[in-house]
């Protein structure tokens, strides 16, 4: 089976960038580890301390961004990083021809309870300047270079998009290589499941209310069918079964916090997951256009999130638009 690297090098991605997917999968297979060890290496629990979101984060979510962090900075590929839980944008290597964007444990709350769990990354090129500036990743997603996640689930499975379609690998344990196991990731237009955080109903706008209720109605209800839901609360884990047989994913924007407009990250969320579903025949949207077109004002930026089939997607878009 094919090998990452080597699948890589056949495309047209740049070498430069080949190490650095490359790279960013050594370091995941690190993070896949340390949660495999789970409570006997003591990395559970909380870290008693709050993220830059006002997050209280996990040991896990601090000892994967750190791993992360010293893998891509050691590169010399990466001229700088912005993190879920940093701060500010961190200065890498003046010759680094990439930015990345991620977050480094996507999930964190099913963390002690030995569920799903992934690290999502974006990939931007660096710019001509010398020094970076968090200006710098304030791009629209539609300029990535690449997108992919590693989803820490009963396999280890890397997925990856450069521009030319989806593919995904999955970790040979007895070789720790990631080996090509879907070569083309295609999601179906029209689909019967649909994932969202249903205990939120009461806070969501009139228009996703109305959406949701007319899946719930079933056959009997103007959708004439039956809908069948799911939340892993893992986004990442969420997009891969979308991924695999299709589905949509919304994380709305609801009245609990007027002025965020929802929950997911733009940069290191919405985006990559946005060039993913894109690239495999799906849309992802806002609730008023391409997530993708959406031009960043800060790295740690929220959006409302709707994504998956195509023709899903559209009717619930539709139903914002009336
Ligand atoms: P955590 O990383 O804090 O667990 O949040 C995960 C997430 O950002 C995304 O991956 C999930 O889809 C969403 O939040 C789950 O949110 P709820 O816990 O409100 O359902």
């Amino acid at each position: 089976m094919q090998r990452l690297s080597s699948q890589l090098q056949q495309s047209n991605t740049p070498p430069e960038l080949v190490s650095l997917i490359d790279l960013i999968a050594v370091a995941c297979k690190d993070i896949a580890h340390r949660l495999q060890q789970g409570a006997m290496s003591g990395v559970l629990g909380s870290a008693g301390e709050e993220n830059v979101q006002g997050e209280t984060q996990k040991k896990l979510d601090v000892i994967s961004n750190d791993l992360l962090k010293d893998y891509l900075l050691a590169s010399g590929t990466v001229r700088g990083l912005a993190s879920e839980e940093e701060e500010g944008i961190v200065a890498g290597s003046d010759k680094g021809g990439y930015l990345v964007a991620f977050d480094p444990l996507d999930g964190s709350s099913n963390i002690d309870i030995n569920s799903m769990v992934g690290t999502i990354f974006s990939i931007f090129k660096a710019p001509a300047t010398d020094a970076v500036s968090e200006q710098d990743f304030l791009q629209p997603g539609r300029n990535q270079a690449a997108a992919g996640y590693v989803l820490y689930g009963p396999s280890v499975m890397l997925v990856l998009s450069t521009g030319e379609g989806v593919q995904m690998y999955t970790l040979d344990q007895r070789i720790g290589e990631f080996v090509l196991t879907v070569e083309k990731v295609a999601i179906a237009k029209d689909t019967k499941e649909f994932a969202i955080n249903m205990s939120n109903q009461r806070f969501w706008a009139e228009p996703m209310q109305r959406y949701i209720g007319d899946l719930l109605a079933g056959s009997d209800g103007p959708r004439e069918k039956n809908f069948n839901m799911r939340w892993v609360a893992a986004m990442v884990a969420d997009v891969h079964r979308i991924l695999c047989r299709g589905g949509l994913f919304t994380y709305p924007w609801d009245n609990r916090e007027p002025n965020k407009p929802g929950k997911l990250r733009l940069m290191y969320e919405a985006n990559p997951m946005g060039m993913l579903v894109e690239q495999a025949g799906g849309l992802a949207y806002t609730d008023t256009g391409p997530i993708l077109d959406v031009q960043p004002e800060q790295i740690h930026q929220r959006v409302p999130v709707i994504l998956g089939a195509a023709n899903e997607v559209a009717t619930c878009v539709a139903y914002h638009a009336k």
